[in-house]
């Protein structure tokens, strides 16, 4: 394993007040991330490669390395960092325009061969730092910018479920789709995100946890509504739970 450059000891960057819009989850998750690695004890052979949108932003408030990829390739530029440095634990951490639309072939290649790291998905339905453009996973309806009056199926296909996507391949050790949008669905986040780490320290292969968030800025939205937009339209196409734990399954 390449040796550290300096003895990392915190997680997060305690001076560093959150930049992100009112509402944005990303600023939870990241803090979830953060007391896993504390809790598992591993900050000093920790490192994440972030994707670019708003998740990339996540380099400003975390104190261990990081490494950002070009759009899109995070899983391909873990699946380097980790094959060099098998005792390093990686994640990556990327939205849904990064990891399911320009991304997609580097997720799917990655999950079906079995890449023992750990992919953070943030499912906001929309692209966020560019000012809102149709994902993947924009619901039906749901106005964005580059989709005026909506996503309509015969202009722009019909919303991407990722885990089940990936759910047919058969690498995959761990899927799951959780939220933050009850203190309830914040604590089971942290739950997965644990396991999903964890699985990669036993060298378990890929695991994704999948965390439906609002992005109220570009949803035009207050943060309560788009809260309550969030549990009404996106928790009904995508509905939380595990999709597939084979720790459990070989329990
Ligand atoms: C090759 C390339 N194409 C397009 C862009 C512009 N771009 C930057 S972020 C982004 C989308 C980010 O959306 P998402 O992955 O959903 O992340 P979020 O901002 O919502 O967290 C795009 C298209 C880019 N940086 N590089």
């Amino acid at each position: 394993m390449a040796e550290l450059l300096y003895s990392r000891t915190k997680t997060i960057q305690e001076d560093k007040v959150s930049g992100f819009c009112p509402g944005c989850m990303h600023s939870s998750v990241m803090k979830l991330i953060g007391e896993v690695i504390d809790e598992l004890g591993i900050v000093d052979k920790t490192a994440a490669v972030l994707g670019i949108g708003c998740c990339g932003l996540q380099m400003d408030y975390m104190a261990y390395d990081n490494i950002t990829a070009p759009h899109g390739r995070a899983c391909a530029v873990a699946t380097g960092m980790k094959r060099a440095n098998p005792d390093t634990i990686y994640y990556t951490y990327q939205g849904d325009g990064d990891l399911a639309s320009i991304g997609l072939a580097e997720t799917m290649s990655a999950a079906n061969r079995g890449e023992n790291f750990t992919v953070i998905f943030v499912n906001n339905g929309i692209y966020g730092m560019t000012g809102g453009q149709l994902a993947p996973t924009t619901l039906f309806g749901m106005k964005a910018s580059t989709a005026p009056k909506g996503r309509i199926a015969e202009e722009h296909g019909y919303p991407m479920h990722v885990c089940e996507t990936l759910n047919q391949l058969t690498a995959p050790y761990y899927l799951e789709r959780t939220s933050c949008n009850t203190p309830a669905n914040v604590l089971k986040t942290k739950k997965a995100i644990k396991k999903a780490f964890q699985y990669q320290m036993e060298g378990k292969g890929f695991s994704l946890v999948e965390i439906v968030t609002s992005c109220p800025t570009n949803w035009g939205l207050d943060s309560l509504k788009a809260l309550d937009f969030l549990e009404e339209n996106m928790l009904k196409e995508y509905p939380l739970g595990v999709i597939r734990d084979k720790g459990m399954e070989e329990k």
